[in-house]
């Protein structure tokens, strides 16, 4: 089998062309999405983090490597999507409040879609008052947080009590993730629900809707 590394440094060095070309190229030889995904594209971005946190990359350079991951995730997002079954649950995602970081978001939103959800995704800087207001509108079951500041997650917090202060608590799950969320922080602020990545999110999900 052909070796995609090409597309794991692409992302790394931030030529969104070549990650896009790469993509699809894989794509017409057969290669899973999620097989590109897990091998290449996710390791590339944690490269780029540990750039950043070794003072090699800075801002600049973690944006074009996150322009070259979304240009290729858009290739990839319709296809971790397709399903023809009825929606099995509602979600609501977004980026708290604070957090302009959607990478991450962006792929449990495809994600979910794929495993049969009906997804609202509402974007990156979302207060509570947004997710209240998509919870009352869509008849939204569950409530996907994401965080990537450890400055921003208390805004997860936040977003449980002002669900909490609405009356509708009862009536939504709150699932949080993020790179620095754990299973212990979710449980402090009292979330229903914690994965560390896409996949497992979705079944997180699943087993909401069959509790
Ligand atoms: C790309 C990036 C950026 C890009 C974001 C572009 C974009 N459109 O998203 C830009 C350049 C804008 C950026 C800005 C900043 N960033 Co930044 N960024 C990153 C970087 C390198 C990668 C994040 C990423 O996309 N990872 C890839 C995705 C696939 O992984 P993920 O997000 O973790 O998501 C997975 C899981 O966490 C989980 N998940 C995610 N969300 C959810 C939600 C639910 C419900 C569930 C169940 C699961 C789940 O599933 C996902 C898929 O498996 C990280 C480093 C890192 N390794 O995390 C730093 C990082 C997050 N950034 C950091 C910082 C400091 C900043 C800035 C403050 C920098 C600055 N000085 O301006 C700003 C903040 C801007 C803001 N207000 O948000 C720090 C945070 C440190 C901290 N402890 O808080 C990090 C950790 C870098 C570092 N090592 O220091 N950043």
């Amino acid at each position: 089998m052909a070796d995609w590394k090409q597309l794991y440094d692409a992302i790394v060095e931030g030529e969104a062309d070549v990650a896009k070309s790469v993509v699809e190229d894989a794509l017409s030889q057969g290669v899973q999405p999620k097989d590109l995904l897990d091998n290449y594209m996710v390791p590339a971005m944690d490269e780029v983090g540990q750039r950043f946190e070794r003072n090699e990359y800075f801002v600049p350079e973690l944006l074009i490597s996150a322009r070259a991951m979304k240009r290729a995730l858009e290739i990839l997002k319709p296809m971790l999507a397709q399903t023809g079954a009825e929606p099995i649950g509602k979600v609501a995602i977004g980026t708290v409040k604070g957090d302009l970081h959607d990478i991450g978001k962006n792929l449990v939103a495809a994600m979910l879609e794929g495993g049969g959800f009906d997804v609202f995704d509402l974007g990156v800087d979302v207060g509570p008052e947004r997710f209240i207001e998509a919870v009352q509108a869509h008849g939204v079951s569950i409530v996907a947080l994401s965080a990537l500041l450890t400055t921003t997650m208390p805004s997860m917090e936040k977003t449980i009590h002002a669900l909490r202060d609405a009356g509708l608590r009862d009536r939504v799950k709150v699932m949080v993730g993020g790179a620095p969320v754990t299973q212990k922080f979710a449980d402090q602020i009292g979330a229903d629900g914690y994965s560390e990545n896409a996949g497992k999110a979705v079944a997180v999900a699943r087993l909401f809707v069959h509790a």
